[in-house]
């Protein structure tokens, strides 16, 4: 079976290609390198020194002897998309590809259109694309918790059956996205429901939580194949943000109260749900929607497993509740289901004591390469 990875040059992109690859899966990685270009824009770079695609790929091919093809473009250019369909024929597709910050979004006008239009087109035109070339090529495509906000009553996967003046019906979920960023995966998801809806696609919806941990089994087999690992204020994440702080004695920037609920998972699970999905393709005409993560934790007991994991490598960490640069609730409800993924098999790696203390060794050892100038948030939701 051949499976295109969409945006595997990227953070959870790269590790399930390699993932795939190992699993015997033919695959190839599509992207078009433009996030290495807004690391630039930014003067941000990833804690760990990622080598170029292009040595990544023929490293991996020297360790496992597997041939993964690389198509090097842009996503919104159709002819070059359409060239990618006629050369690869892939029969699956793992979507990964978009501007995925939330405060990239939110910098000004120039950052909101183009993470719409790149995420929004980009999707369209692999809707398009299946659609011409081959329907039953199934997408599995990377949404968001981020999707749903957070409502005062329970986050079901995709659908919510609604009784109203009598009547009863299954609808879309409503949704609340925090930012330009989110919306974009909002309106992705309409565009994918209404392709399948119409022209009869099988679609797959991720909706996956915030991501963590940097090594998978394929990932750590070389130091060539290290994966990124992003603490800057723009791309970093809650928890790998929290323990690169750790590492270099930053107190750990909790925004607000730090009582958001969010949903989370080892980058370990995402490589093996989206083999999960592939393995089982949804039904023609249908969007499936999962919901891709293992626990809930708010911000606040994050920065305080983090604290303890540091207190027992002798590390001390001070947390500071900042002001927080966004506009979201910080104490609210948050109750979401996840029983699909599990349901088709998958066994989490929970958060444990060992993930924060490699996560944080892991941390030390690079720390000379970070620039303290980053880490604080620069971007403001209210401008
Ligand atoms: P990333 O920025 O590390 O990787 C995305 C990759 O896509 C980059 O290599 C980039 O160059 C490529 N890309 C972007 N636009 C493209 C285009 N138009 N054409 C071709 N390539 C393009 O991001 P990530 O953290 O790996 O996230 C991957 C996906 O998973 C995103 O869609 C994101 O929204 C989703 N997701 C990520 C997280 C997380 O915590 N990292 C959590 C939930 C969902
Ligand atoms: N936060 C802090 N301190 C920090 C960083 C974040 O308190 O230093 C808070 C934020 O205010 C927010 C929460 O932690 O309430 C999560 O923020 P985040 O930056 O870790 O994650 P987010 O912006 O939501 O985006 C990330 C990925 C995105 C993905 C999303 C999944 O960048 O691609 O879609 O996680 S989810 O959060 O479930 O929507």
């Amino acid at each position: 079976m051949k499976v295109l990875v969409i945006g595997g040059d990227g953070y959870c992109g790269w590790a399930t290609a390699l993932h795939l690859a190992n699993k015997g899966y033919e695959v190839g990685v599509l992207d078009s390198l433009i996030r290495r270009h807004w690391d630039n824009e930014l003067g941000v770079a990833t804690l760990t020194p990622i080598a170029p695609i292009q040595q990544r790929i023929s490293k991996w091919q020297a360790v496992s002897g597997q041939k993964i093809e690389l198509f090097v473009g842009d996503i919104t250019n159709y002819e070059f998309l359409q060239g990618v369909f006629r050369s690869f024929t892939p029969d699956a597709l793992v979507h990964f590809g978009e501007q995925r910050s939330a405060p990239f979004s939110m910098i000004d006008r120039e950052h909101a259109v183009l993470t719409q239009v790149n995420n929004v087109v980009g999707t369209l035109n692999l809707l398009y694309a299946i659609k011409e070339h081959n329907p039953d090529c199934h997408l599995v495509k990377l949404g968001t918790m981020g999707e749903y906000g957070t409502p005062n009553i329970d986050i079901e996967e995709g659908y919510i059956t609604i009784e109203h003046n009598g009547r009863k019906d299954t609808l879309p979920y409503p949704k609340q996205p925090g930012s330009f960023y989110h919306l974009s995966k909002v309106h992705d998801s309409h565009n994918i429901h209404f392709a399948c809806r119409t022209w009869g696609l099988r679609a797959t919806d991720l909706n996956q939580g915030v991501v963590y941990g940097v090594l998978t089994e394929e990932t750590g087999t070389d130091e060539m194949l290290i994966n990124r690992l992003d603490y800057d204020g723009v791309f970093g994440t809650a928890l790998n943000r929290f323990c690169i702080q750790a590492a270099i004695g930053h107190p750990l920037t909790v925004y607000g109260t730090g009582g958001q609920t969010r949903s989370f998972l080892d980058i370990r699970d995402t490589v093996r749900c989206i083999e999960l999905a592939i393995a089982t393709p949804a039904e023609a005409g249908k969007m499936r929607v999962f919901n891709q993560f293992t626990e809930l934790f708010s911000i606040r007991d994050l920065a305080m497993l983090v604290q303890k994991a540091g207190a027992t490598l002798g590390v001390k960490v001070e947390v500071q509740n900042i002001d927080n640069p966004r506009v979201e609730a910080e104490e609210h409800y948050f109750n979401a289901k996840n029983t699909n993924l599990l349901d088709l098999g998958l066994q989490p790696h929970f958060l444990s004591d060992a993930l924060l203390d490699s996560l944080l060794n892991f941390a030390i050892k690079y720390r000379d390469r970070i620039d303290q100038q980053q880490i604080m948030p620069k971007v403001k939701w209210r401008g």
